[in-house]
């Protein structure tokens, strides 16, 4: 069921974008540095999460389809910058060379740069969106995505290099390095599906909690995963002297903690009186994923 959900609607973003970024033609060699992240790959689990609300409220999916992919594109972007020599400096992501690896550090800054700005305008021109909701998802989505959410998250998580931090500073770090765009797939889903602001509320603790299990996941595969099956470096942590879940809590400690948030979304998921199968399959895929 998941499986032909993921099926059902990943082509359906990836031909947005692709049509999308083919159209951006001006600089040849930027537009091709976008598409080469895009069409790395990636499990695109951020717009498959907000589709997947909009169908547990029994809404029509085709609503959300230009959110999730603007979503999308805002987490390639992501990954792009977060490549670069002056942040991670990693040379392998999405089972490629990084971006600034093949075109370029210039090209790479600018194709993060462009595939974050350009992206807003799939909302901007949702035809079958409200105006009302496509300003209400843009500013939610550049609150999520910026100074105080994603970015500053990294700013911070940056600054804590080399340094050593408690877990409520590492769970703040991650809530917003990692968090808000989950956050932000699952609040959207319900604004797209017309859910009242309890419900909307509701489900931002949700993609808090799920958020930070991704990221403890994430930092549990940094030790135990496999590069090939990764498409990126393990022991990046270790390497760019990162404070960690594992590194707090042990190994069993952080899965022992990715198991109580999943839980904890669980529960306020199952209390919302929607359709969960889906979203269920989906929080269990990011807490048992080996990529
Ligand atoms: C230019 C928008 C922009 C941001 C600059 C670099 C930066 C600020 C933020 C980095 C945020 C970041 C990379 C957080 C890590 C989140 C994370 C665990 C990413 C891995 O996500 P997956 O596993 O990757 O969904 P795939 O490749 O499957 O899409």
């Amino acid at each position: 069921m998941l499986d032909a959900f993921i099926n059902q609607v990943v082509p359906l973003i990836d031909e947005i974008n692709r049509t999308f970024l083919r159209s951006l033609d001006l600089a040849p060699k930027l537009k091709e540095a976008m598409l080469y992240s895009y069409n790395a790959g990636g499990k695109r689990i951020r717009p498959v999460l907000l589709l997947a609300v909009i169908e547990g409220f029994g809404a029509d999916i085709s609503k959300g389809l230009r959110t999730a992919a603007c979503l999308e594109l805002i987490h390639t972007s992501s990954l792009i910058h977060d490549d670069l020599p002056a942040m991670d400096n990693d040379d392998y992501r999405r089972g490629l060379p990084t971006n600034h690896k093949v075109f370029g550090e210039a090209t790479a800054i600018l194709a993060g740069d462009s595939l974050l700005v350009d992206a807003y305008r799939l909302i901007a021109t949702d035809e079958l969106l409200t105006p009302t909701d496509r300003v209400r998802l843009i500013s939610e989505l550049s609150t999520c995505s910026g100074a105080n959410g994603m970015i500053g998250g990294q700013e911070l998580d940056i600054e804590n290099e080399n340094t050593k931090i408690d877990l409520d500073t590492l769970v703040k770090i991650n809530k917003h390095k990692t968090g808000k765009l989950i956050e932000f797939a699952l609040v959207a889903g319900a604004i797209i599906a017309n859910q009242n602001e309890v419900i909307i509320e509701k489900m931002r603790r949700i993609g808090e909690h799920i958020g930070i299990a991704f990221q403890i996941k994430d930092d549990i595969l940094d030790v135990e995963g496999d590069k090939a099956i990764l498409g990126k470096n393990t022991l990046r942590d270790e390497k760019n002297h990162k404070t960690t879940y594992v590194k707090l809590l042990g190994l069993e400690g952080a899965k022992h903690s990715c198991q109580a948030h999943y839980e904890k979304a669980l529960t306020l998921l199952r209390s919302l009186g929607m359709n969960t199968a889906v979203l269920e399959a989906l929080f269990r895929l990011i807490i048992d994923s080996n990529k």
